[in-house]
């Protein structure tokens, strides 16, 4: 059966619900002080509302077609002493993950040149550390400039930082510091007990101070309520500055872990904390993260037109598998989406 639609003549006036999402109060504009109430009406609202409200912001800062493609490899992975509850590489979790030592520079930066030929724009390096050792750093350090010299652009997660190690990887030419806050601060510590969010709250000055992007997001699926979801994004909104970079990570599931058997997260929910973000936050790069590979090519369509704008390609993530990069490409086609320059 087909279904007669009319179309709405050019000429004929903007329906005033629509002119009313448009011109919702200061959509767009950086704010830093959102009530947890206003989050909530955004994340809250009808999807079609809000995936408008999204891509109006999305439209003001950035091409909507543009993707940027990032590499992840772990330089030094497992064996970590935190207690993370998602994570394979921690010692707390008996995930049958080897643990390995800090990779050599050379070995880093051959990894760094393929990821440029398979076409990425950005290599990020992440290890398994509470924190970096000072003499670990000046390997780190060597890293950087090395991925730097590639003309990628470079990103770390190696942990809590002092402010003087932040300061050498400002030096050494770090673009991005990776350091999730991962969940709302109610639900923190039935996540990780090692550390507060406080504790990751001074790193994210730290890396500010010394003039590095933040990058700075969570995990979704670890059993939080919607609410918490609501909670995060209020507390990366609300930071003196946006994060540069969002990202927002579906839990990977890892046997031996305790959420190994938590409910699958609607996807549905994991579209609406991208859109609130990408609301929240207009001019951030939103990082559609882990958990691609189990996520249908709808649930990803979804998240680009909600605001997402960056992914990882490639195989691999730190220790569990991305989607096939065809599967990828053919995705990127299929939507007319292209990689950012
Ligand atoms: N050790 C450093 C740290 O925790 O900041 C850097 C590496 S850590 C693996 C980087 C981020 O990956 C974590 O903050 C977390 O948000 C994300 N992550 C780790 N395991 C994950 C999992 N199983 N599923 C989804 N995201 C995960
Ligand atoms: C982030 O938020 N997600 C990336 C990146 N920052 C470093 C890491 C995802 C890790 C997924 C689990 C793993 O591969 O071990
Ligand atoms: Fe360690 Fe980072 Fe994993 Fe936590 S997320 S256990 S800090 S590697």
């Amino acid at each position: 059966m087909s279904i007669a639609v009319e179309a709405r003549p050019r000429d004929a006036a903007i329906p005033s619900s629509i002119q009313a999402l448009a011109s919702t109060h200061a959509l767009g504009t950086v704010r830093h002080d959102w009530t947890r109430a206003e989050v909530a009406k955004v994340f809250t609202q009808p999807l079609p509302d809000l995936l408008f409200q999204a891509q109006t912001v999305h439209r003001m800062y950035f091409d909507p077609r543009e993707v940027q493609v990032s590499t992840l490899l772990s330089i030094k992975t497992g064996g970590c002493p935190e207690d993370c509850g998602y994570c394979s590489q921690s010692v707390h979790n008996e995930t049958g993950l080897k643990a390995s030592k800090l990779m050599d520079v050379e070995k880093v930066l051959t990894e760094a040149r393929a990821a440029k030929a398979a076409g990425a724009t950005r290599f990020c390096m992440g290890a398994a550390w509470r924190s970096p050792k000072d003499k670990d750093l000046d390997a780190v350090c060597a890293m950087v400039e090395g991925v730097k010299a590639l003309g990628l652009e470079s990103c770390a997660t190696l942990g809590m930082l002092t402010a003087d190690q932040a300061g050498r990887l400002k030096e050494a030419g770090l673009d991005y510091y990776n350091h999730n806050i991962d969940t709302s601060p109610e639900f923190y510590g039935k996540v990780i007990t090692t550390r507060t969010i406080d504790d990751r709250l001074e790193t994210l000055s730290h890396v500010r101070d010394a003039g590095i992007n933040v990058c700075c997001g969570g995990i979704l699926g670890m059993g939080e309520e919607q609410d918490d979801r609501v909670g995060m994004i209020l507390t990366l909104a609300n930071l003196p500055a946006h994060p540069e970079s969002v990202p927002i990570n579906m839990l990977m599931k890892i046997d031996g872990t305790p959420m190994d058997g938590n409910a699958a997260l609607d996807p549905i929910e994991f579209v609406r904390t991208v859109a609130t973000a990408r609301v929240c936050m207009p001019k951030a790069m939103v990082r559609l993260s882990a958990g691609r590979e189990t996520m249908s090519d709808e649930t990803q369509a979804l998240c680009f037109i909600a605001g997402a704008n960056s992914i990882f390609y490639g195989p691999k993530l730190l220790t569990t598998s991305n989607p096939d990069q065809d599967r990828d490409r053919a995705l990127m086609d299929r939507l007319g989406l292209v990689p950012m320059a």
